[in-house]
C-alpha cells in the first residue's frame, strides 16, 4: 500500500538524532539515485570490487572499493588509507561530482558546514555478508564526521558507545538514507547485521554503503 502512495506523492526526507552528533537524514539521497548508480559503475570499472583480508587472516565478507584522493585498506600487515589501489597499482579513481555534492550538502545540513571529504569507501554487501563492530580511527584528523548512504536493500545498523561493551542500539537503514557521525559519536562502535536476501528495484540482491571521510 505504502508503494501506491509514494507514486502519488513521493516520500520526503526527515532527520532524526541518533546520538550526539550523529544525525539520520532519512531519503535524503533520492533525488542522487540514478545518478550514484551510474557513477558507481565508473567507480568499479577502474577499481573493481574486492574482498580484502583482515590483519588477523579473515577475508571480509563485505566487498569493498574507494574513490577519491585516498582509499581506506587492509591486508596481514593492518588497515590504513592509500593513494594508490593494491590491486591495481593506479590512484583510486577520482570522486563523482555527485558524490562530492551529496556528502557535502548532507553534512552541513548536519552541522558541519566545513566538511570536504578526501575518501569516499564503497562497500557491496550480497546477503549473509556483516561488519562486525569495530570503531573508526584510521582518519588523520578525528574531527571530521563521516558521511554516510546507503543504497539498495536495507540492512540492520548496530550502534553502540565509545566501549566495545556498550549497550547496543538498532536502526533499520534503507534505501536513501544517510547519516551523519561527527562530534561526541565519531568514535562510537557500530556494525552491521548479516544481510537478508531480497531484491532492490534498482540495485538487485545486494546492498552498497557510501562512507566518506576527511582522510588525509
Ligand atoms: C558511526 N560501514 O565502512 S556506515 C565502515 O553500512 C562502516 O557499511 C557501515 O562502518 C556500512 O567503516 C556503516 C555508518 C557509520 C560509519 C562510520 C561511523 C557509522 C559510524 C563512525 C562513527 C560512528
Ligand atoms: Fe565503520
Amino acid at each position: 500500500m505504502d508503494d501506491l502512495f509514494e507514486r502519488i506523492a513521493p516520500v520526503q526526507p526527515s532527520r532524526e538524532t541518533m546520538a550526539d552528533g550523529a544525525v539520520l537524514l532519512r531519503r535524503a539521497a533520492l533525488p542522487f539515485e540514478k545518478d550514484l548508480l551510474a557513477a558507481l559503475t565508473g567507480i568499479t570499472a577502474i577499481s573493481p570490487f574486492r574482498r580484502m583480508v583482515t590483519p588477523g587472516g579473515y577475508t571480509m565478507s563485505v566487498a569493498m572499493t574507494n574513490c577519491g584522493a585516498a582509499g581506506w585498506i587492509t591486508d596481514r600487515t593492518g588497515y590504513r588509507y592509500d593513494r594508490i589501489d593494491p590491486q591495481t597499482g593506479k590512484p583510486w579513481p577520482p570522486m563523482p561530482d555527485c558524490f562530492l555534492e551529496l556528502a557535502v550538502v548532507a553534512a552541513a545540513d548536519a552541522g558541519y558546514p566545513q566538511f570536504r571529504p578526501d575518501a569516499c569507501l564503497v562497500n557491496r554487501y550480497e546477503p549473509g555478508a556483516r561488519l562486525s563492530l569495530h570503531q573508526d580511527k584510521n582518519e588523520r584528523d578525528l574531527a571530521h564526521p563521516i558521511v554516510s548512504v546507503s543504497l539498495g536493500l536495507p540492512a540492520t545498523f548496530q550502534f553502540g558507545g565509545l566501549k566495545r561493551n556498550d549497550p547496543v542500539r538498532k536502526f533499520a537503514l534503507k534505501h536513501g538514507d544517510v547519516a551523519v557521525w561527527g562530534g561526541p559519536s565519531r568514535l562510537f562502535f557500530h556494525g552491521v547485521a548479516e544481510l537478508k536476501d531480497g531484491d532492490h528495484e534498482t540495485f538487485g540482491r545486494m546492498r552498497i554503503n557510501l562512507t566518506f571521510r576527511g582522510a588525509l
